[in-house]
């Protein structure tokens, strides 16, 4: 069933066919991109551009991002020869082209699709992808090490070039920087290609964005880009390309407009170039092949080009959704989404709290918080794509005593690890962590599933972790955490809608650290986290048809455990299986095993969790079954308990065989 690559299974959709067009169709490898006139080439961009709006709005996926990028990825392959030369893209989202022009045309169609090729760029799926991503702001270290190993080949063998491509967006990311300043520094002829499209998912923040939208508008550019313009325009239409290298290295370098910010990082400067205009990207990219130094070319590019509704509402069409793909089993369609039920109870809390505010990392409307901005403009802050920053400086507000509530996706908390250690875990403060998509991701596939949190945060002194069963448990976990100030709380929920349960009414605090029994029985405990009660609950129904009798326990708190409960069920079954979607390594069933442990009850017991490897993309329901969280998992383990238990009350009466964990 499971390969080593994270391929969930041998299923292969049978790929949509997309229209290729006169020049595209022709195209099998970048090597063929260099056969190609000029005309050919914008015949190639129209053709990948049709391409894409017909595959990505029947598959789903990051449209915006990578209708902006077209012109850029054919003139970065025409100019450069991959894989000898190494492209590295952030994030990877925006490479769609890329993988059209690199020998993935016959698979586009099975994009994001359970067994198709990735929605991001995988070193597993082609030579070309010469760096996996799928979180921003990677790709200047990445490339910056692949740049030093080119250089520090033996004598003799082929040199690459080494460029790395970053969005204006990911640009806002610490890591970045980072990567810019020791590039800078070590003078490697690194190229960094900035395409600027002004937005980050939402129109992107911070002073550089202001710095770049400076550069973008100054009257020199302008000038500039068209003296360049007239320039190509008066070369002779076959030297455009032919010659080009030639006869417009000199011409180029007065084209340079400068760039103290990069300059003084140790880079030369070249653009703001015309990110739709071919012609102006191969003569920048040639001119920054031949400068041996680190250089950064300023690209800019629009997203969503020529997709009307893109271009309506950017933000909206960075990523599309496939008009069919499958819901998750424990939603239904009427329901609100959990991040919405999140925005709300923030904002309505906040109402009548001035101590609340809202942070996000470059996430405002996939975690809903642009609502709490629309109502608490004051109150709220979106710091870019900043995770490590965006949890110290919660930690700063709650110094004094306000109540941040910082909302992330639980993939993108990894990067803030320390912070949440030694900023807000050691001085124990009041930190509201709400971790969207906690669980399987679905779609964005193995970058972005959240199934690490519950054993990165568990084992963390002072650390509170909730998750809610249904949409109103989690309005009452919201309530809980902004009333508790003895230290910070992480409460975990999954993407997608909830189970459609009432929510009106103010929501109520819960008791700390105390779980909810829904069925009482006395084979087996069923201790389930979050998403998986509803799972726990149909197994237990499947049990009784059986003639198992399980108890269902909502663990609602992974920290502090619900003891006094556990142990009782312990005593009283004498079987446990417990279920969680985070890794089985190190959470809520680790938990229970150590309590179990410690206290000398070692009854038969499984741990339900994902297994020790990465899932590809698939559905959510489809990706819990493959992961053993299914009602059938659930059962069979169910059953494997109650077995043991009673063979080892049969052969020893007392002597009852240590627990087993799967
Ligand atoms: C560490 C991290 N945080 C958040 C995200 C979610 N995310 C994906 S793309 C994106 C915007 C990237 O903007 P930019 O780099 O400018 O690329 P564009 O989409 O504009 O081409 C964000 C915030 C991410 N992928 N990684």
């Amino acid at each position: 069933m499971a390969a080593s690559n994270g391929k969930i299974s041998p299923h292969s959709p049978s790929p949509r066919s997309m229209p290729q067009g006169k020049v595209l169709s022709r195209i099998e490898s970048p090597a063929d991109l260099k056969e190609c006139t000029s005309r050919e080439l914008s015949q190639l961009a129209a053709d990948v551009r049709a391409a894409l709006i017909s595959s990505v709005t029947e598959t789903g996926g990051h449209l915006g991002a990578s209708l902006g990028t077209v012109e850029l990825t054919i003139a970065l392959h025409y100019v450069f020869n991959s894989p000898l030369d190494k492209l590295v893209w952030d994030v990877g989202h925006q490479a769609y082209t890329h993988k059209l022009l690199t020998g993935r045309k016959e698979a586009f169609g099975t994009l994001r699709q359970e067994g198709g090729i990735s929605g991001f760029l995988s070193r597993d799926e082609s030579e070309h992808d010469t760096f996996g991503a799928g979180h921003a702001s990677t790709s200047i270290s990445a490339a910056l090490g692949m740049c030093v190993a080119e250089q520090d080949k033996p004598k003799g063998e082929p040199r690459g070039h080494v460029v790395a491509v970053i969005g204006d967006g990911a640009l806002t990311g610490g890591m970045a920087y980072e990567g810019l300043n020791n590039a800078g520094h070590m003078k490697y002829p690194l190229i960094v290609v900035l395409n600027d499209n002004e937005m980050s998912i939402a129109p992107n923040v911070g002073a550089m964005s202001k710095y770049l939208d400076r550069l973008r508008t100054d009257p020199m550019y302008n000038r500039a880009k068209d003296e360049l313009a007239d320039f190509v325009e008066k070369l002779p239409k076959g030297e455009r390309f032919v010659d080009f290298g030639k006869r417009v290295k000199d011409s180029m370098k007065e084209f340079i407009y400068h760039s103290a910010l990069f300059e003084e990082l140790g880079f030369t400067y070249i653009g703001p170039v015309n990110g739709h205009h071919i012609p102006d990207l191969v003569s920048a990219l040639r001119h920054a092949a031949e400068c041996n130094e680190p250089v950064f070319v300023h690209v800019l590019t629009q997203k969503g080009k020529g997709y009307d509704p893109a271009s309506a509402d950017i933000e909206r069409s960075h990523a599309v959704s496939a008009p069919s793909l499958p819901k998750s089993k424990s939603s239904t369609s009427a329901a609100p989404k959990y991040q919405d039920v999140f925005a709300k109870t923030v904002i309505e809390l906040a109402n009548g709290d001035e101590r609340i505010y809202a942070i996000t990392a470059a996430m405002p409307s996939g975690t809903s918080l642009g609502k709490f901005k629309a109502k608490h403009p004051d109150r709220f802050f979106d710091v870019g794509i900043a995770e490590q920053h965006a949890v110290t400086f919660a930690a700063g507000l709650a110094t004094a005593g306000l109540r941040p509530v910082v909302g992330i996706y639980s993939t993108f908390l990894q990067r803030a690890y320390d912070q949440i250690i030694h900023d807000v875990c050691i001085q124990r403060l009041p930190v509201i962590f709400a971790l969207d998509r906690a669980g399987f991701a679905g779609d964005d596939g193995r970058t972005h599933h959240g199934v690490f949190d519950l054993s990165y945060l568990r084992c963390l002194p002072n650390m509170t972790i909730m998750a809610p069963s249904d949409e109103n448990e989690l309005r009452q976990m919201i309530r809980t955490a902004v009333d508790y100030t003895e230290g910070p709380v992480a409460i975990r929920y999954p993407r997608g809608a909830g189970r459609d349960v009432d929510t009106s009414g103010h929501p109520e605090p819960l008791p700390i650290g105390k779980s909810e029994v829904l069925r009482e029985g006395s084979d087996v405990a069923l201790l389930a986290v979050g998403s998986m009660v509803e799972y726990a609950r149909h197994a237990a129904q499947e049990l009784a048809n059986e003639g198992i009798s399980a108890t269902v326990v909502n663990a609602r708190f992974v920290k502090p455990l619900d003891e006094e409960l556990i142990l009782r069920l312990a005593d009283e079954t004498g079987a446990i299986v417990t279920i969680e979607e985070n890794s089985a390594t190190g959470g809520f069933g680790s938990g229970v095993l150590e309590l179990l442990s410690e206290h000398g009850k070692l009854v038969p017991t499984r741990v339900l969790g994902v297994p020790d490897r990465f899932f590809e993309q698939a559905s959510q329901t489809r990706l819990r079954e493959v992961a053993g969280l299914g009602v059938n998992s659930i059962v069979a383990a169910a059953r494997q308990v109650t077995e043991t238990r009673a063979r080892s009350t049969v052969e020893a009466g007392h002597n009852v065989p240590a627990s087993v964990s799967g």
